[in-house]
């Protein structure tokens, strides 16, 4: 099967809701770099003068998820403007099986790239950071992937909630926010900004150095997503999700 019919093959699962079976089940040789052009095939093919490109996300970029995955780097995935929710509100029958966790955004006014640069090297280049909610879907069936699984399939990005509040990249010590994740009302989740590789903006650092392989960087204007805080909550119809940063303040997302 070529890498356009493993695109295909995802992007049918998500209009469908119908899961598949993880590409490594047939094609257990496929290669992370095949992956990453199967997300790239994938995701260009979605673009349209509605839905542009707006940024990367970061994903298993905490220690329990490169785990419970078998690997030990962080992988990324493409974000476009449909992605980012007008209302803190989704439909849980559009997707297959929703997941939300809790993260913070990094949202760019000056281009960067280049591997294994410091904070020092990016920092001047952050123009603002948001709090969000982001909701991952697998295409696959049962969540159940490999690390070229999940890359082919955009790293499971959905959609995403940003605070409405800019804060500034230097406001505080983003490693040192506490967010704890509330499934109606009941605390279910609890995460600390350091569960991002020690600090998000390492998270940005390995996806420059990602990008860099590829002689790409970020741009201005361009929003990175840093990975998850919070491990991810499973919600359905009825959920509402509540991620509250304490004195930054609190983001709702409601599940119909
Ligand atoms: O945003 C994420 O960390 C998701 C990365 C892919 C793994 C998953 O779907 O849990
Ligand atoms: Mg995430």
């Amino acid at each position: 099967m070529s890498l356009f019919t493993y695109a295909e093959r995802i992007a049918n699962a998500q209009a469908t809701k119908e899961p598949i079976e993880k590409i490594t089940i047939t094609n257990p040789t496929l290669t992370v770099d095949q992956a990453y052009e199967i997300q790239k095939i994938s995701m260009e093919q979605t673009l349209t003068a509605e839905n542009h490109f707006i940024g990367w996300k970061m994903g298993l970029t905490s220690v329990a998820k490169q785990q419970q995955v078998g690997v030990d780097s962080p992988i990324y995935g493409r974000l476009t403007s449909s992605m980012n929710l007008r209302r803190n509100e989704i439909i849980a029958s559009d997707y297959i099986h929703p997941r939300v966790e809790a993260e913070v955004a990094f949202v760019f006014n000056k281009a960067v790239s280049g591997a294994n640069l410091t904070p020092l090297d990016i920092w001047s280049s952050v123009e603002s950071v948001y709090l969000a909610l982001e909701v991952i879907d697998s295409r696959y069936q049962n969540f159940s992937f490999t690390l070229p699984d999940v890359i082919a399939d955009n790293a499971s990005s959905t959609k995403i909630w940003l605070s409405a509040q800019a804060f500034s990249p230097y406001a505080l010590d983003w490693s040192a926010v506490n967010v704890v994740l509330k499934q109606n009302g009941e605390e279910k989740l609890y995460g600390n900004g350091a569960a991002v590789l020690g600090h998000p903006i390492h998270s940005v650092i390995e996806l420059l150095t990602l990008l860099a392989k590829e002689g790409r960087g970020i741009l201005p204007g361009q929003l990175v997503l840093t990975g998850g805080i919070t491990d991810a909550i499973a919600v359905q119809a009825g959920d509402v999700i509540e991620a509250d940063y304490g004195q930054l303040g609190k983001l709702t997302l409601f599940v119909k």
